[in-house]
């Protein structure tokens, strides 16, 4: 008796497994196919509604093309989907993500795809070889939610992904991030020239820097001009901001963090964990986080890689835009410019052992010294003898720009451009500049008549007639100073 119903209920559970794996292949051919929205970098396609799993199919296109990775220097960018980084996929843990892979006819090189989403060897690379002229198709199980990087893993790998070929997918979890205002797609990457930063012209890919890990250019979106000026991310003050980062490499790691900004959360590394209340956070090559943020008073917010040098002379800086109210409570901007003068017993004993340096910080000691100034608040710029950095800072030394300001009637431009900073196309002896001069805060008008007398007469430049205190006072006046406020 019981031997009997024991083998009964073996049968029929084993019934019911061939039942269950019969219906699930059956589930599997039944999804509901739909077609990926993938986007170009900043936007991201839209949140999925869906709550049950679907056959994405997601189509990316291989296009090698030249485009613009700073003002005047073109490079051969190789690309999926003819942007750097390549176009945003959204696909849903559970989805069947059918992926096709086209190079285009007019390519020279083979590529594919390894997609860090994928479980299974090469993650897609060698089920998705493509030649010129070619296309091709696999399919994966997202299994894992989270935000991954995808690049080519052609040989030599390092160089197909120096070339730009890297983008995000995200794998929405079953339970989908809260709503925000905006979402962004940003990905850093470094780039490997054979000639230094700002050389105008076609610029040639050097193997050798890269192997070096010495690259000439660090950027967000495949370009130092990406996102600044009207390419600026924009946003309203309230707003909540989601940023999907991502870091194609292929050699640097990113200290990823937003000048003037706390992000409440982090996804870091893009899995599932999240630490509130960062100011920075490690992206490594072939990695990613989401960050997120409220908008709480206005102002221009810069994204940048806080290695700086990567951020002031590399091009990792982008902005971001919030449009609307100062919220004082939040941030007051600036409250107060006067005379400190310490202790003034120290102060003099010590004017009396080292008389210059001092006096150059102290109004006490008479006239500010320009010099002193010059080296405190512009040398890291405009270089230690005035004379720039090519494509990058303009120079102050024999410079036109400087000089046709510096003997024109009204000279408030150049009190503007010391207190408010400078961005936008200028051209200054012949050479072009387009980049970001921030606001020198601190100077005092005394001060900035001084480093205006020491930069118009040094380094060979004349002419000009002396700075007063009073005019440049005039010069605040009229510009209607903006220095230290949230706005540049
Ligand atoms: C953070 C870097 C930085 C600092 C600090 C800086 N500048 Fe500039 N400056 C720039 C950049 C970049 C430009 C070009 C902006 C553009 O492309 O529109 C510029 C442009 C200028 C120009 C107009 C172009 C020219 O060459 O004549 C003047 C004048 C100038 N700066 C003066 C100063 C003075 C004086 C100081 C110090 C009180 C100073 N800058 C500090 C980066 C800086
Ligand atoms: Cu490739």
């Amino acid at each position: 008796m019981q031997h009997r119903s024991l083998t009964k209920i073996l049968a029929r559970s084993l019934a019911l497994v061939i039942w269950m794996l019969a219906t699930t292949a059956g589930a599997e051919e039944s999804l509901p196919v739909e077609k990926a929205i993938v986007t170009a970098p900043p936007n991201v396609p839209p949140p999925i509604t869906r709550t049950t799993p679907a056959r994405v199919v997601v189509e990316l296109e291989v296009i090698e093309k030249p485009g613009m990775i700073a003002d005047g220097v073109e490079y051969t960018f190789w690309t999926f989907g003819g942007t750097v980084p390549g176009g945003f996929i959204r696909v849903r843990v559970g989805d069947t993500v059918e992926l096709h892979l086209a190079n285009h006819p007019d390519n020279k090189l083979p590529h594919n795809i390894d997609l860090h989403a994928v479980t299974g060897p090469g993650g897609g690379a060698a089920s998705t070889f493509t030649a010129p002229g070619h296309k091709s198709r696999f399919t994966f199980k997202a299994l894992n939610p989270g935000l991954y990087i995808y690049h080519c893993a052609t040989a030599p790998v390092g160089m197909h992904v120096a070339n730009g070929m890297y983008g995000l997918i995200y794998v929405q979890s079953e339970k989908p991030l809260p709503p925000v205002d905006h979402e962004f797609y940003v990905v850093q990457g470094d780039f490997y020239t054979d000639q230094p930063f700002g050389v105008k012209g076609h610029q040639a890919f050097s193997m050798q820097r890269a192997i070096d890990e010495h690259p000439s250019y660090v950027v967000f979106n495949g370009s130092a001009l990406s996102m600044v000026g009207d390419q600026a991310l924009q946003a309203k003050v309230g707003d909540r901001i989601r940023i999907f980062v991502g870091n194609g490499g292929p050699n640097l790691v990113s200290s990823f963090h937003v000048i003037g900004e706390i992000f409440d959360t982090v996804y870091f590394e893009g899995g599932q964990k999240t630490q509130n209340d960062v100011q920075t956070t490690l992206i490594p090559a072939g990695g990613s986080a989401i960050v997120e943020f409220k908008l709480d008073t206005n102002g221009t917010y810069l994204l940048v890689d806080h290695s700086l040098l990567r951020t002031f002379n590399k091009g990792a800086l982008a902005m971001l835009k919030a449009e609307g109210e100062q919220v004082a409570a939040i941030y007051s901007g600036k409250e107060l410019d006067e005379m400190y003068l310490g202790d003034e017993a120290v102060a003099s004993a010590l004017r009396k052992k080292h008389p210059t340096p001092l006096a150059a910080k102290t109004a006490g000691a008479g006239a500010p010294d320009g010099r002193t100034l010059f080296a405190n608040n512009c040398a890291m710029c405009h270089q230690a003898e005035g004379q720039g950095l090519e494509g990058v800072f303009p120079p102050l030394a024999k410079a036109d720009y400087l000089m046709a300001r510096a003997t024109a009637d009204d000279r408030s431009e150049l009190v503007d451009i010391i207190l408010n900073g400078k961005t936008g196309r200028i051209t200054v002896n012949g050479n072009d500049y387009n980049a970001v001069m921030t606001p020198v805060s601190g100077l005092s008008d005394a001060d900035i008549a001084a480093v205006l007398n020491f930069v118009t007469t040094s380094w060979g430049n004349t002419g000009a007639r002396p700075f007063t205190t009073e005019e440049v006072a005039q010069g605040r006046a009229k510009i209607g100073s903006k220095a230290g406020a949230a706005t540049p």
